[in-house]
């Protein structure tokens, strides 16, 4: 192998990629990294240098905690210096948390992070995992000028490069499971990978790496509906030690009008829970004020999430208050971007 042969780090944590079927019940269950190492020889004729890591008890993304967050971000920084890119094998139930947590957990990073997995086992004859890890493996490795094209947190899936917080899971059945509504994809991958390096976010390089690890999880998501009620709202509101309440409201950031919820907003914002409003459209932005039906809520304290993805709002949230900073600035921060998760 050349010595300037690109080097890689893939990282197995789980997810169907590497799953086999359960004989006695018929669903699919993690396995171990037999199936993927197998897949290694092919990727050796790119002529990188190719190291791997499996999570010892690979699991079902499903079952995901922020702890496997903390664990990614030590590997990724006890390894950074030594190689050039990185590869997530991740399950893709909640592999748009994982790239949008990493991509605020990991500062100054300067190296390609490219999340992959599949929708069906690689040991399937129709699978797409085989196509989805050599195409992020030619990805983390891709340099222009000595330096990487993509040194982002990204999910690479079904011939689409995404910004990983812009990213959302889209489709249970098809390949083509996610997608970033708000942000272009930042490479296609065809008989050739088309970068388009204008949506890249390109680092300072003399910034020195680092990473967070404290994940506060006291916080809480709320879906509105029609017909939802105040006991169940005032639920949420009153759970022990809640510091931040997301809302996942109507269109452009409207919600209902009604008395007793504009008063149960601006009482919890009175006691500093931080309430954040995000839309349910997958699509478009928070735009508080343009019509009555959001107007309210500026009056109560809610503060706007723009165009940011649930999964980028929830783990933002959960970095922010790990951070142990005043709920000025956790508000301050959330409506800014701080790793291209959101656009004003
Ligand atoms: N349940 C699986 C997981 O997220 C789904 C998949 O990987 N396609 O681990």
């Amino acid at each position: 192998m050349p010595d300037n042969a690109p080097s890689i780090l893939i990282i197995y944590t789980g997810g169907t990629i590497g799953m086999i079927v359960n004989p006695e019940t018929g669903s699919f269950k993690p396995f171990d990294f037999n199936s993927i190492s197998k897949q290694i020889p092919t990727l050796k004729s790119f002529g990188y240098s190719l190291e791997t890591i499996s999570f010892e008890k690979p699991i079902d993304s499903a079952d995901l905690k922020p702890d496997t967050w903390v664990k990614l971000v030590e590997i990724l920084k006890t390894h950074h210096s030594e190689f050039d890119g990185f590869v997530i094998l991740h399950g893709t139930d909640t592999m748009a948390y994982t790239a949008s947590a990493l991509s605020f957990m990991l500062q100054d990073f300067h190296k390609p992070v490219i999340i992959t997995g599949s929708q069906l086992p690689v040991e399937m004859l129709r699978t797409d995992g085989k196509e989805n890890l050599i195409t992020a493996v030619e990805i983390a490795a891709a340099k222009k000028n000595g330096l990487p094209i993509v040194p982002e947190v990204c999910i690479y899936f079904d011939n689409k490069l995404l910004r990983g917080n812009r990213t959302t899971k889209i489709n249970a059945e098809y390949f083509d499971a996610f997608n970033s509504p708000n942000y272009p994809y930042l490479a296609e991958a065809g008989i050739t990978i088309n970068y388009d390096t204008k949506y890249i976010k390109y680092p300072e390089y003399n910034k020195v790496p680092a990473v967070h690890k404290n994940i506060d999880t006291n916080i809480a998501l709320i879906k509105l509906f029609p017909g939802i009620s105040e006991p169940y709202l005032k639920s949420i509101f009153s759970t022990d030690n809640i510091k931040g309440v997301i809302i996942e409201s109507y269109g452009s950031g409207n919600a209902l009008t009604d008395g007793w919820f504009v008063n149960l907003l601006t009482e919890a914002d009175k006691k500093g829970i931080i309430i954040l409003n995000i839309s349910q459209c997958v699509g478009g932005t928070v735009d508080m004020g343009k019509y009555e039906t959001s107007r309210q809520l500026i009056g109560a304290g809610v503060i706007s999430g723009y165009d940011m993805t649930t999964e980028a709002a929830v783990t933002k949230l959960m970095y922010l208050l790990g951070l142990k900073m005043s709920i000025k600035e956790v508000k301050t921060y959330l409506q800014v971007s701080i790793a291209g998760e959101l656009t004003k």
